[in-house]
């Protein structure tokens, strides 16, 4: 029973990977990485919403390979700037997948915001596609504030600059377990899990 993960992000795989074999449990399902699917092409994630990128990125995966495929979506929402980074969160600085850069810009573009209007969320929406064309979306979200320089080395992304709700560490300063048990992909790929009990043959 095998299931394709597109992502390229392998920080992302790595999280998406740990909890949903966490989740799962006894529904045992293969994994595999966009390695696996040889010469797989990306298509431009041109959605403005998590769930429409969530969509293009699995649906190609699934066509590409006829596997069922899940893809993330994900980013963070800063109240501040509108909810921006939103569905840019990778590329914000012009760079794709340069965390150090992306989060330095958020922190300049909102240096002069009071503590009290810092607050952001995380958001993660995602996708699952079958062969015969059924699609599924489920999303998280993890609600906090960015502070105002970056503190530990954990996670990915923003992690260091985004302090959760009764949280006194950042997502960068908590263990992987930590993170996974009140973050936006944590309570996605809980949702997902029960659906793929559902929909796909143990
Ligand atoms: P794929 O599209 O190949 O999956 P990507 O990194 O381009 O990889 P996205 O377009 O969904 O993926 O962008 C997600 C970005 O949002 C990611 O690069 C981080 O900057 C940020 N992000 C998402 N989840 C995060 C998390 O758990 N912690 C910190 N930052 C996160």
């Amino acid at each position: 029973n095998k299931v394709l993960l597109a992502t390229r992000n392998r920080k992302k795989l790595v999280e998406l990977q740990r909890i949903l074999d966490g989740a799962l449990g006894a529904h045992r399902i293969a994994l595999l990485g966009l390695d696996d699917v040889e010469q797989y092409a990306e298509l431009p994630e041109t959605g403005l919403t998590f769930g429409e990128n969530a969509l293009i990125k699995a649906r190609e995966g699934c066509r590409q390979s006829g596997l069922p495929t899940i893809a993330d979506d994900s980013g963070l929402a800063v109240d501040a700037l509108n909810g921006m980074p939103g569905v840019f969160s990778a590329r914000w600085s012009g760079q794709h997948g340069d965390d150090r850069a992306n989060l330095q810009l958020v922190l300049d573009q909102i240096a002069d915001v009071p503590d009290e209007q810092r607050a952001a969320s995380f958001v993660c929406t995602v996708a699952l596609v079958l062969p015969g064309g059924k699609e599924h979306l489920v999303d998280g979200r993890q609600s906090g504030r960015v502070l105002r320089a970056p503190r530990g080395d954990g996670g990915f992304g923003y992690d260091p600059i985004f302090l959760g709700d009764g949280q006194d560490r950042t997502n960068a300063e908590l263990t992987p377990a930590e993170k996974d048990a009140i973050s936006h992909r944590g309570k996605a790929l809980r949702e997902l899990a029960k659906l793929i009990a559902k929909v796909l043959p143990p």
